[in-house]
């Protein structure tokens, strides 16, 4: 496994080809590729990678609230799924499978990266918005199938605290007129496309303009999500402590009025399937620990 570890990313490439980018800024993922060097993530033309702002694709980190939360005091300050995807994560290190003792084949070597962001390193003006002490950490699991990424917060203080949690995740397609997103059935959903409507999916969820729905899958998150393409599975995601699925396209309008959103018609390249746990505040007592993750595999 190669690691190279620049001052503002970090990359791993497998014996056997993929590879992985993390931009620190955010701990965001910005590239994935299969063995044959195809980009699983969809990423702008336009996106901001010196810092900015927030990446427009990729897997975006929602933390420590779920878009904006008016309502909830204690996040109602923050921007806009919270500070973590504008955040400086440090390196923590790595773990390969294919280390010296192990007797992994490199057909099956893995590599994990860790990441860091806590009060300590937080900058000063999120701290003032949102003063508890809190630990996070972000692994970032590259296999020979698939990726996993999972978040692990510690309420550190003596305060508790609420907060959610979300993958924010651009997953790349062909075309959008040919995807179907099928595990969501029978699920209830926040549809929040002209007013906030709670429905029920019957059948596979076909994208035809702007989408933007908060499900809660009726057959629980070790069930699999997969998102297909002329019939063709393109990717499976499980989730693990994530309870809800987040399905969004912004279409042609909601495109054009995003600055950082470049091809225009590049929704027609991307479904964002968010998982999350952003229905409900989870609640930290002092010492508390919530881990959340999603293995997307092809
Ligand atoms: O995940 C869907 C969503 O909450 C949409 O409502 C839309 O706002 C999208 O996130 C992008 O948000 P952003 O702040 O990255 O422009």
């Amino acid at each position: 496994v190669n690691i190279s570890h620049a001052n503002s990313r970090v990359s791993a490439v497998l014996p056997t080809g993929e590879s992985v980018e993390v931009l620190l800024f955010g701990a965001t993922v910005i590239s994935w590729k299969d063995r044959a060097g195809n980009e699983k993530l969809w990423l702008s033309d336009a996106a901001k990678l010196d810092g900015s702002k927030a990446v427009r694709g990729g897997i975006p980190l929602v933390f420590p609230v779920f878009g904006t939360a008016p309502d909830h005091a204690a996040t109602s300050k923050l921007p806009q799924h919270g500070f973590a995807r504008n955040s400086k994560w440090e390196f923590l290190g790595k773990s390969s499978s294919e280390s010296a003792l192990s007797t992994t084949s490199p057909s099956d070597a893995s590599v994990k990266l860790d990441f860091g962001l806590s009060s300590a390193t937080l900058d000063e003006k999120s701290k003032t918005l949102w003063p508890y002490t809190f630990s996070a950490i972000y692994s970032v699991t590259l296999t020979t199938e698939g990726l996993s990424t999972g978040i692990v917060i510690t309420n550190d203080g003596k305060e508790p605290f609420e907060s959610q949690v979300l993958l924010h995740t651009y997953l790349r397609i062909n075309d959008i007129t040919k995807v179907e997103v099928t595990g969501l059935e029978d699920s209830e959903y926040i549809d929040k496309v002209g007013g906030v409507q709670t429905k029920l999916q019957s059948g596979a969820v076909t994208i035809t303009g702007e989408t933007d729905r908060v499900y809660t899958p009726a057959k629980g998150p070790a069930s699999p999500v997969v998102v297909s393409e002329g019939g063709e599975t393109a990717f499976s995601i499980v989730r693990d402590n994530l309870k809800e699925v987040v399905v969004w396209n912004p279409w042609t309008e909601k495109a054009a009025g995003m600055g950082d959103f470049e091809p225009k018609d590049g929704f027609k390249n991307m479904i964002c399937v968010e998982a999350g746990s952003v229905r409900a505040w989870t609640n930290l007592e002092p010492g508390d620990v919530f881990d959340g993750a999603q293995t997307i595999s092809y």
